[in-house]
């Protein structure tokens, strides 16, 4: 089994801390995006829609999607349970995981897409779109900051993938001036909390 990766892009580091939270370790190889080794023939043969990241089967197969490959993981190894337990847990835990994912990643993600130089030439970017993006991002952490008023992490009592995502989107949003603001002390605590966590060095 080997995971291709990216150092430095949010969803494979969405794997990588999961990872770190079970204590699995999978051989890496890493994917230069930089110089789009993830459009190359062999790498889309691995995952035709040329993203990372992608975990390679002992078998040959591939699976995509981050929280595919989580979820995978989960399935293998249990514990310690990252999305949640019984059915109104994982329910929750799934429920959490969407939001942040849409709500905050999604829009983290467009603003770099379609704002940033790195992606010049390589997508349509469009920057007023990256602009709309940008203000629902901070408009949501507005939002998740009341939310962390009445709990300890995003789905509940429990850390859990929906963490993941959070803690993931809001460390790339700085890369485009999406941050906590400093009158946001709920979700500053919970970032200063989970970014404490030795996974989140993953
Ligand atoms: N929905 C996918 C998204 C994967 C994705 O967008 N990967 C980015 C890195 S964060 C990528 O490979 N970008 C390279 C490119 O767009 O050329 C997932 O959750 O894994």
């Amino acid at each position: 089994m080997r995971l291709f990766t990216s150092k430095t892009a949010p969803n494979p580091r969405r794997v990588h801390v999961f990872l770190a939270e079970k204590g699995i370790d999978v051989p890496r190889v890493e994917v230069d995006i930089g110089s789009a080794e993830n459009r190359s023939p062999a790498f889309v043969a691995r995952n035709p829609l040329g993203l990372v990241p992608v975990l390679e089967l002992d078998d040959g197969t591939h699976l995509s999607e981050s929280v595919a490959i989580c979820r995978y993981f989960e399935l293998l190894q249990p514990e310690p349970a990252l999305f949640g337990r019984g059915a109104r847990e994982q329910a929750e835990v799934e429920m959490w995981n969407r939001r942040v994912e849409h709500e905050v990643a999604l829009p983290v993600f467009a603003t770099f897409q379609m704002t940033h130089d790195f992606f010049k030439g390589r997508l349509e970017q469009v920057p007023e779109y990256g602009a709309v993006a940008k203000r629902k991002a901070l408009a949501r952490l507005a939002w998740l900051d009341g939310e962390l008023a009445r709990r300890e992490y995003v789905a509940g009592d429990a850390f859990s993938i929906a963490d993941i995502t959070l803690l993931v989107a809001i460390d790339f949003g700085r890369v485009t001036g999406i941050r906590i603001a400093p009158d946001q002390r709920h979700l500053g605590a919970w970032h200063a909390r989970v970014s404490a966590r030795p996974s989140a060095r993953a």
